[in-house]
């Protein structure tokens, strides 16, 4: 059997109790088959990119080992996802939960289904924030997650205190 893939999810929430949605989205990554979750970021209360009138998001990024299938990985994030009532709605329009599937060791991926790496992980604080804490010297795309995160305008981001439970 092959070595388990490092793999990085981003979790975000805006809709309904966005903490308890996060919790039980890291729950059921740990439960996954073949899966351990090595790391959390800090979550983070982020300014909605996308159509004006939402709710702040939450927004984390879980590091996996595991020993799924990119696509494998995808149906088992949907399924989550699924779990907490996310309808696929509006684009860009609130959810209870979104779990994007960032990276997945080395595999870059043109899947109609899924794109890796996550195409649009460079340039989003909201991403790049909670990655960077867990990843500042990640290489992607010839340049460090903290050289990425210098880049970008992270004034719509707010690190939240660590919880007590
Ligand atoms: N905006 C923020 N701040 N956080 C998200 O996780 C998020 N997710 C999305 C869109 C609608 C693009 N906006 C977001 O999918």
């Amino acid at each position: 059997m092959s070595a388990p893939a490092i793999a990085y999810v981003a979790l975000g929430s805006n809709l309904g109790d966005r903490h308890a949605h996060l919790a039980a989205a890291l729950d059921a990554l740990a439960a996954l088959p073949g899966t351990r979750l090595l790391a959390t970021s800090p979550i983070y209360e982020t300014a909605p990119l996308g159509p004006p009138g939402q709710q702040d998001y939450l927004n984390a990024v879980a590091r996996l080992a595991t020993e799924l299938s990119p696509l494998d990985l995808l149906d088992a994030l949907l399924a989550i996802e699924r779990t907490r009532g996310r309808v696929r709605a509006e684009r860009w329009g609130p959810r209870t939960l979104d779990l994007d599937l960032l990276l997945h060791g080395d595999a870059t991926l043109h899947d109609p289904r899924l794109t890796l790496p996550h195409p649009a992980m460079l340039t989003r604080a909201f991403v790049l924030a909670p990655l960077h804490d867990l990843a500042p010297d990640l290489v992607l795309a010839g340049r460090t997650v903290a050289q990425h995160l210098a880049g970008l305008d992270i004034s719509g981001v707010r690190r939240l205190p660590p919880t007590q439970d």
